[in-house]
């Protein structure tokens, strides 16, 4: 086992503590165990057939060459998730890593390749190159590349979706979040604090399913934003691999400007901030983009709050009754991930319902982030639409076929359609 090697590499890289980088190779082994499971029930439905003597089924088949492009904030379990997949769906794969992240890619793939070879496969199953923006559009353009899946920016997905679309290969987007937590009156706030906590300042904020905004009951708001500003105080930030850290640097300069930026807006649009606001460290890491996570109360929904800003910035809005709530979370071009919590199974019910979160992920009593791999991750709208990870996303990876078999020695037509020469 490499947990503990390959986790420094990603600390080193990319600034996650250690745990979350234990956790983040976790979940690689944990894709890889499903999908060796996965590669006994790849199935196919038989369908009862309206013509006698015939049988209709589907088969699923590869589908072809895979791309995978990956973010910075989870160097190794993305990949690891559409690998996994894709090669025992029977799927190749080539593999264009983040810039910001290069070395764990490349030892993640050494491990790999070493798999490879003992299993006997061949050894071009898999691919990894590095290289800035020309490798992933020569993997968008080509003919060859039957699955592109990238994970990044909405601006990013925006670009490549059409490109791919536009040569008929399939894409597999998993963009932007801009994920919220309503908290209702009888929610229990001991419990909501810790996983606002987890999912808004954990990883420096930097998740896909970071949590960036809380839509508390106006019977609440202030109690939570009270807790939340005390636990965000006591937050220990600094070196990622140093014992008790919980929050990490940034992963750069620019995402350091972007949380500034962002900041301004909202002051600017009568945010109030509660907790944070700054850089630390600044002269023992003058390099390092340490910031202390940051609350922002806001009146309301305003256009600040319906960007994402992928930084440890949370906004704290107050709501009156459900529905405004549920309106509120829904009301960003974003869809990834939504948490409920609260002690009304009603209301947990309703948030989970056609009429509530318009997310992919809809949680109740826990954060937006943190997902196992064995449920679908994704989400919708500008989020993207793909699905990865466990349950059956593995379907956008193969092709299937729909087959007709006649056994019946006549030809009867479907839909009973005369046709005799
Ligand atoms: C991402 O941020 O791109 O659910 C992936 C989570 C992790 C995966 C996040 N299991 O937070």
């Amino acid at each position: 086992m490499h947990q503990d090697d390959l986790a420094t590499l990603i600390s080193l890289e990319v600034g996650k503590i250690t745990s979350e980088a234990r956790g983040e190779v976790q979940e690689m082994v944990d894709i890889c165990d499903f999908a060796v499971g996965l590669s006994r029930q790849l199935y196919g439905r038989t369908m009862t057939s309206e013509r006698p003597g015939h049988r209709l089924m589907e088969t699923w088949h590869p589908l072809g060459v895979v791309g995978v492009i990956s973010a910075f904030n989870f160097p190794a379990a993305v990949w690891s998730w559409n690998t996994a997949i894709a090669l025992v769906c029977g799927d190749p794969v080539i593999w264009k890593p983040s810039e910001l992240a290069p070395l764990t890619a490349l030892a993640g793939h050494a491990l790999l390749a070493r798999a490879v070879t003992e299993a006997g496969a061949p050894a071009d199953l898999s691919r990894v190159v590095v290289g800035g923006p020309e490798v992933g559009e020569a993997l968008v353009g080509h003919h060859g590349v039957a699955l592109l899946s990238a994970t990044g920016s909405t601006r990013m997905g925006r670009a490549v979706g059409p490109l791919v679309a536009n040569r008929f290969g399939r894409s597999l987007l998993e963009l932007g979040g801009n994920n919220a937590a309503v908290v209702s009156g009888s929610a229990d706030l001991d419990l909501t604090t810790r996983g606002v906590v987890f999912s808004a300042a954990g990883t420096a904020g930097q998740r896909c399913t970071s949590m960036r905004r809380v839509i508390a009951h106006r019977s609440v708001v202030d109690d939570l934003t009270e807790r939340l500003a005390s636990a965000y105080a006591r937050l220990p930030i600094g070196n990622p691999m140093a014992g008790g850290t919980l929050v990490g640097p940034l992963v750069n300069r620019a995402a350091h400007e972007g949380m500034e930026r962002a900041l301004e807006q909202a002051a600017t649009e009568g945010g109030k901030l509660v907790a944070g606001g700054g850089r630390e460290l600044e002269e023992a890491a003058p390099d390092a983009f340490y910031v202390r996570p940051s609350i922002v109360r806001m009146d309301e929904q305003s256009p600040v709050v319906t960007q994402e800003t992928f930084a440890p910035l949370l906004y704290v809005l107050p709501y009156d009754d459900l529905d405004e709530a549920i309106a509120l979370n829904n009301a960003v071009p974003q869809g990834l991930s939504s948490s409920v919590f609260t002690a009304d199974q009603a209301e947990a019910e309703r948030f989970l319902s056609a009429e509530g979160s318009d997310c992919g992920i809809v949680n109740v009593n826990i954060g937006t982030s943190g997902a196992e791999i064995g449920g679908a991750f994704g989400g919708e709208k500008e989020t993207g639409g793909g699905r990865e990870s466990g349950s059956d996303a593995w379907r956008s990876y193969m092709r299937r076929a729909t087959n007709t078999i006649n056994y019946s020695g006549e030809l009867p037509l479907a839909q009973g359609v005369s046709f005799t020469v």
